[in-house]
């Protein structure tokens, strides 16, 4: 099922969010929702808090986006280990549509995750994955990217989100 996205501001979207503690039947079903819900919005990365669930969860698809790209991917209570180097890239979201900023990042990461089967992953990625590693964990930790662009930058985006908000809520009590 296709789920809908919060857009940012959102109190949710603040919030740190918990760690997995075990993966069932239900955890399975929010996953098949997050690839649905990403790759319906043609996205390369979902945080599972995009969609309500204060979940330490993720997942990632930048195969089609970039050689040697890494998923599809589920990233269960990620974190980066290390990071090298810098890149300067122009991130979007799915959480502020319509919208991108250059944000400076490390170039190359390297993260530890659990998968489906709850064995413990190590990884590295550089480029675009490395980059859509930072902006889930990010949002896993309650930030967005527009916490790191200049705050002038940051306003005109808070206005266009709230006038979107209200068209949306305007065209959907019609
Ligand atoms: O689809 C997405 N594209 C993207 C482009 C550059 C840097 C980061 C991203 S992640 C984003 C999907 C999303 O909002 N994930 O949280
Ligand atoms: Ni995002």
């Amino acid at each position: 099922m296709v789920r809908e996205i919060l857009i940012w501001p959102d109190p949710i979207l603040k919030e740190k969010t918990r760690l997995v503690e075990a993966v069932d039947d239900e955890l399975r079903l929010l996953v098949d929702d997050m690839f649905e819900t990403m790759y319906h919005a043609e996205g390369v990365g979902l945080a599972a808090n995009q969609i309500g669930v204060s979940l330490r969860l993720a997942v990632v698809d930048t195969s089609q986006s970039e050689e040697g790209g890494i998923g599809p991917m589920v990233l269960i209570n990620p974190e980066i280990l290390s990071m090298e180097g810098s890149i300067r890239f122009r991130e979007g979201c799915l959480s502020i549509p319509g919208e991108a900023e250059e944000v400076i990042r490390a170039e190359k990461v390297r993260f530890r995750f659990r998968d489906l089967d709850w064995n413990l992953v190590e990884m590295e990625a550089t480029g675009l994955s490395a980059v859509a590693i930072q902006h889930e964990c990010d949002h896993l930790d309650g930030k967005v990217y527009v916490e790191r662009i200049s705050s002038l930058k940051r306003e005109r985006i808070r206005k266009r989100m709230k006038r979107l908000k209200e068209a949306r809520r305007a065209q959907a009590s019609s």
